[in-house]
């Protein structure tokens, strides 16, 4: 989508400090982190939210989901960090193209605000 802030970072038209990048996902730091390790998973494909997807997304999902604990590993957050997808504006989503929160680094309230 020509006006979306993470096709552009996705399609490197804009620069983003960058932890992994296969042809379908990539993984970033987030800009505004909510803890001392904040990255987000981004699929290349533009999908609004969960609710975008279709069957044909089942394997980029699942990607998204491996990529993470690959990532959380090399930046030594394995023992624990949480996932979060803001799905919908009722659930503070700002950025209308999927994306999944990876924090760590902290210990994690329960339940989310
Ligand atoms: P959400 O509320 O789930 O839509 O989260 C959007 C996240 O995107 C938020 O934590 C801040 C992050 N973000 C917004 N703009 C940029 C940017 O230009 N670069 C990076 N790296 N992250 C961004």
């Amino acid at each position: 989508m020509s006006d979306c802030l993470f096709c552009k970072i996705a399609a490197g038209e804009i620069p983003a400090q960058k932890l992994y990048e296969d042809d379908d996902v990539i993984a970033f730091w987030d800009i505004s982190p909510a803890a001392p390790k904040h990255f987000l998973i981004v699929p290349k494909k533009h999908r609004i939210n969960l609710s975008d997807l279709s069957e044909e997304d089942d394997r980029l999902i699942g990607k998204m989901m491996r990529v993470s604990a690959q990532v959380a590993e090399e930046n030594g957050i394995e023992k624990g960090y949480r996932t979060i997808i803001n799905n919908g504006a009722d659930a503070g989503q700002v950025i209308f193209h999927l994306h999944m929160h990876v924090l760590g680094g902290r210990p994690m309230g329960w339940p989310p605000g």
